[in-house]
């Protein structure tokens, strides 16, 4: 089994301090952030940028600010989200593609988003595809329902990507599919042959799939992004607490957590043409 990619998705679109005050906003806190979940055993962030109020941002200067802050700090895989928030255009989304992050979210579809709707339309994903492949960015697919892994498969067919992907299963948001063990066991069953996949249960169902992908040979994601408690009424106090007890648990197994080098190694990252600032 490959070593353990835990990925920390550490401030996400909608969150805010109200829900979780250890929220980090600031490139100086996401950075600081990002630090303390390496330590605690994380290979990957995923970021979103946010305004000094608070609000989210697809703007390509906080994405710089944000991958430079944490580089000072550590090394890790930084995944840019081109997904932003509920409402944001495609033209907004796709920015922080410029400054060729090593890694970037695609979401293959289009889900209701609690009152919302998260849009992907076909014709969008295909525009974030060809810019991922034009700055050499590796896709994380983000898949919230079963027809999205479709999707995979028919670009797959017409050759439009190539192994190795890398897929998130990301369940349990409220329109989408539901964040149980049938629901992860069937997806993984649909997965293209040689893929590998990570998954991000929202709320309660973070860390019960979290276990099941570390006995699968899955990967795992957690961070604030996807919940914010530590246990049922109990917050965290930080994304790397959530982390700590992802790398506790996988070591407890014999799983062994992978560094970020060793993660870039299992997503065949290619760290040659990658914004290495
Ligand atoms: N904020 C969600 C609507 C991604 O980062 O690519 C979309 C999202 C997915 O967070
Ligand atoms: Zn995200």
């Amino acid at each position: 089994m490959q070593k353990l990619i835990i990925t920390a998705a550490l401030t996400g679109a909608e969150v805010t301090r109200e829900q979780q005050p250890a929220l980090p906003f600031t490139p100086e806190e996401i950075a600081i952030a990002a630090e303390e979940c390496v330590q605690a055993g994380a290979a990957m962030v995923h970021v979103h940028a946010r305004n000094a109020d608070g609000s989210s941002t697809q703007d390509t200067e906080s994405y710089r600010k944000i991958i430079a802050a944490v580089r000072k700090r550590c090394d890790v895989i930084v995944q840019v989200s081109t997904g932003g928030a509920v409402g944001m255009t495609a033209a907004e989304r796709i920015a922080p593609l410029a400054l060729k992050p090593e890694m970037a979210t695609l979401s293959m579809g289009s889900v209701n988003f609690g009152g919302d709707v998260f849009m992907n339309h076909p014709a969008d994903m295909e525009v974030f595809l060809r810019a991922m492949q034009e700055q050499g960015v590796k896709p994380e697919f983000e898949i919230f329902d079963t027809g999205m892994l479709t999707s995979i498969k028919r670009w797959l067919k017409k050759a439009l990507i190539s192994s190795p992907l890398h897929v998130d299963f990301v369940l349990g948001v409220p329109g989408g599919m539901a964040g149980t063990p049938q629901a992860l066991m069937y997806l993984i069953e649909q997965l293209p042959s040689g893929a590998s996949w990570t998954v991000a249960g929202i709320g309660a169902a973070q860390l019960p799939l979290g276990v099941m992908a570390i006995v699968l040979g899955g990967h795992v994601r957690v961070g604030f992004e996807d919940n914010v408690y530590y246990r049922k009424g109990e917050l965290a106090s930080s994304n790397a607490q959530l982390v700590a007890r992802v790398a506790r648990i996988s070591r407890e197994l014999d799983r062994p957590v992978a560094t970020p080098n060793e993660a870039r190694a299992i997503l065949g990252i290619n760290t040659k043409t990658a914004y290495l600032a």
